[in-house]
């Protein structure tokens, strides 16, 4: 890289370093004292034209440069404009991407059509990627997601995101490194489209590009898509996916140690590395352009370590003399990859100093014209209003589509033929019939994928999946490798493609460490988008305790809690198997229809439970319905429905256990019982709850769950709000606390007896 012949700033002590920087920029174009570049035998060159590279052997056109460095200005004014108007309450977001300008050379080397999840500092990339179509304007764009307004295009001013979806920019949050394992399933995606006959919604040899920091390398996240990254391409699998790695050195104020992204990432097998400096076009534009071209023609992941720097500190509020000497700050702002460019601009007479001041201002203008208009358009003012892309729900719709049953042939191959179809068998447990439903709805869905920890040869840990490997092949049922983030970003992959994952977590507490995946990620990104992305999914969860095998907390966990309160999501748990077929329908639908991001909850201990009261009576197994039957979402089951001494209400592992307690309760107390089963757990279907509330003269919630925040807290709220909170209630609940081994267990678990002794309770 050229050396910045200039001293700059040396004279700027000042606090506010984006005015500093601006200046800069000008002082640096009016100073500058070199020579339009001489050619080798010392006549004066021409400017190179367009088609002409910019230096001799460079990528990089005299066109290129010129577009490459407007957008340069564009995001840089961007930045600027929003220092200035955020204290005027006009834009409501500082982060910036000076420094980070450079990415715009990735958007330049990549296409519209190449999923982007992208770093916040990527105004570069977004000013470029707007070219790639006709009429878009990345300065309206980009300042209505600014101000929030409501004519936001990427987010409908819900936040400040980059994010497009006509360019295929799957907005953001800002959750640092959460968008990597998603954007690693995108890449595994495209290429396992062709392998199961799913049409993509992009060309075939697409690449999937992934920008983030240097600090956010080191997060769990991030590493964890590496890994499974180079797991991947280890196997010969293809992987197309570009992590771009912008090192500014820094993260907020922690930097990061000289030289530890090179030596972290240089040296791992299949995650093959490209270097490219981020702040020189003329330099790094072949660099860049090497990377791109290794990710899409090999398909294998592909790391680009691209060199930023960060100017103007890390947000509007970070004032960053206040904490780095001064010397520090004039030497990070000196290396303002805009200097050099301009430096190129003016050595290779693209433009002259006017010219190139002319531009500067020009954008300015627009940037700031652009705002002020944005400021004008509405905001969002209604409560519905921001609400209405995270949960769409289109009950006829998908009451169709569950009960939409014209797949018979396919589903006769699955199951081997007519002679085999669950409806011809005999009454049988959960475990059987989940598998069942399982074979239907993929049958159902040729688009459908199940991947999981051993869900594939062993049928998963408790056989459910036996048979779906035989019955789909490995292309659509797969064992993953064992991380649970790297399930759901892969889920989330598959669903951005178009296709309709079914993910499993083994166990709900292993579900935890991953939820982000699903709260931050999968289940916002219909709100962030303004419903302009989907990413349906089925995720199906063994759970829940009173196992009486496998003990111990990790195995029983009753922590439905992290689930309920994730604005959206659909959680629906079924205590029996034909429950289970019926509500899979629905799941699924609801994913097809209306994007839903679903999880299923299978109550272990009820999988292979077939008798209700006593041994060998076989009451706890059902007919399995055939397709052509749903379940609505949000409608409970009810057990002698004209009872009203008791009603107790309850889900999963309580049903049989309240019917079991309902027999005691009668024969002791002479009431008659009625046992409501939820069956849906979020949404909360309160009317549902209120109306069974109603004639109830007595009322027992039971909740398997913790007693802290549980299910039971929800259904005593809707019966409270319905106006029936006069009438006697008790609640039998599990105890905050982990699970513990053995019989304990059921010590901190609610039993039968403990519902019995409730109705005493309340018959006393
Ligand atoms: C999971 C998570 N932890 C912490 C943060 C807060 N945070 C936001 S940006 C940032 C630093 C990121 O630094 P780097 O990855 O180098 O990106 P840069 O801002 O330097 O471009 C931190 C700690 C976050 N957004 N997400
Ligand atoms: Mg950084």
């Amino acid at each position: 890289m050229t050396a910045i012949p200039f001293a700059l700033s040396a004279r700027h002590k000042g606090f506010n370093r984006a005015e500093i920087v601006d200046q800069n920029f000008t002082e640096f174009v009016q100073l500058w004292q070199g020579d339009v570049r001489s050619a080798p035998d010392g006549d004066r060159r021409e400017s190179p034209r367009d088609g002409q590279p910019v230096l001799p052997g460079s990528a990089l056109d005299a066109r290129g440069f010129r577009e490459l460095l407007e957008s340069q200005l564009i995001s840089r004014h961007l930045d600027l404009m929003a220092r200035v108007l955020r204290v005027q309450n006009k834009v409501f977001y500082t982060i910036g991407s000076s420094g980070h300008e450079g990415n715009a050379m990735v958007a330049r080397l990549t296409r519209h059509t190449d999923p982007a999840f992208l770093h916040y500092r990527s105004g570069g990339f977004m000013a470029e990627r707007f070219r790639k179509l006709p009429g878009m304007d990345p300065v309206m764009d980009s300042t209505l997601s600014f101000a929030a307004s409501k004519d936001d295009p990427a987010s409908g001013g819900r936040h400040k995101v980059w994010g497009s979806k006509p360019l295929w920019v799957l907005p953001q949050t800002s959750t640092i490194a959460s968008h990597l394992p998603k954007a690693l399933g995108t890449a595994v995606a495209i290429e396992q489209a062709r392998r199961i006959g799913h049409a993509l919604p992009i060309p075939d040899d697409s690449i999937a590009i992934c920008s983030f920091g240097d600090a956010s390398s080191n997060h769990a996240t991030a590493q964890t898509a590496f890994n499974a990254a180079a797991w991947t391409a280890y196997q010969k699998l293809p992987a197309p996916v570009l992590f771009v790695c912008e090192d500014n050195g820094i993260g907020i104020s922690v930097k990061t140690p000289t030289g530890w992204v090179a030596s972290n990432f240089q040296q791992r097998s299949n995650l093959d590395y490209f270097y490219a400096d981020g702040l020189d076009l003329a330099e790094g534009y072949a660099q860049v352009q090497r990377a791109v071209e290794h990710c899409r023609t090999t398909r294998r992941p592909t790391f680009l370590h691209l060199r930023t720097t960060r100017v103007m500190g890390h947000a509007g509020t970070d004032f960053e003399i206040e904490w780095r000497s001064i010397e520090e700050l004039f030497a990070v702002e000196a290396s303002d990859p805009l200097l050099r460019s301009a430096e190129i601009a003016l050595e290779l007479g693209l433009y002259s100093k006017e010219e190139l001041l002319e531009l500067y201002e020009a954008t300015r203008k627009r940037c700031f014209a652009g705002a002020e208009e944005a400021d004008r358009r509405p905001k969002l003012e209604r409560l519905d209003d921001v609400m209405a892309p995270l949960a769409p729900y289109t009950p006829a719709k998908v009451k169709a589509e569950a009960e939409r049953a014209d797949y018979a042939e396919r589903r006769l191959a699955a199951f081997g033929g007519e002679a085999k179809l669950p409806e011809s068998q005999p009454p049988r447990h959960l475990a059987i019939q989940i598998g069942q439903a399982l074979h239907d709805v993929m049958a159902k869905y040729p688009e459908s994928l199940l991947f999981g920890e051993d869900v594939a040869q062993k049928g998963g840990v408790y056989t459910v999946t036996k048979g779906l490997h035989k019955a789909f092949r490995n292309t659509r049922v797969f064992n993953t490798l064992l991380d649970e983030t790297i399930i759901l970003g892969l889920a989330q992959g598959y669903a951005n493609m178009g296709m309709l994952p079914i993910p499993e977590i083994q166990y709900l507490a292993y579900f935890h460490n991953a939820g982000d995946q699903i709260r931050g990620e999968a289940s916002s990104l219909q709100f962030f988008s303004n419903d302009q992305y989907r990413n349906p999914m089925v995720m199906r969860i063994a759970s829940l305790g009173y196992q009486r095998g496998f003990g111990g907390h990790f195995h029983n966990d009753n922590s439905i809690t992290a689930l309920r309160d994730i604005p959206g999501l659909v959680v629906g748990c079924a205590s029996r198997g034909d429950d289970a077929a019926t509500m899979l329908r629905t799941l699924m639908a609801l994913a097809r229809v209306d994007g839903r991001v679903c999880a299923f909850l299978e109550p272990i201990a009820l999988y292979m439970t077939k008798d209700l009261y006593e041994a060998g009576d076989g009451q706890w197994q059902f007919a399995y319905p055939a397709p052509g039957e749903a379940m609505t979402l949000g409608e409970g089951r009810v057990y002698n429905d004209d009872a009203n001494d008791l009603v107790i209400f309850t889900f999963g592992n309580g049903v049989p256990m309240a019917l079991r307690a309902a027999r005691t309760i009668e024969s002791g107390q002479g009431w008659k019982v009625r046992v409501v089963d939820l069956r849906w757990l979020a949404p909360l279907n309160d009317a549902f709850i209120a109306a069974q509330a109603k004639n109830a003269r007595r009322i027992i919630v039971l909740d398997e769950g913790r007693k802290s925040a549980g299910v039971g807290e929800g259904v005593i709220t809707a019966i409270v709000e319905g106006g029936f909170g006069s009438t006697p209630l008790a609640r039998v609940v599990g105890a905050d606390t982990f699970t513990p081994l053995a019989g304990a267990a059921f010590l901190v678990l609610p039993g039968e007896a403990d519902v019995v002794a409730a109705a005493k309770k309340l018959a006393g």
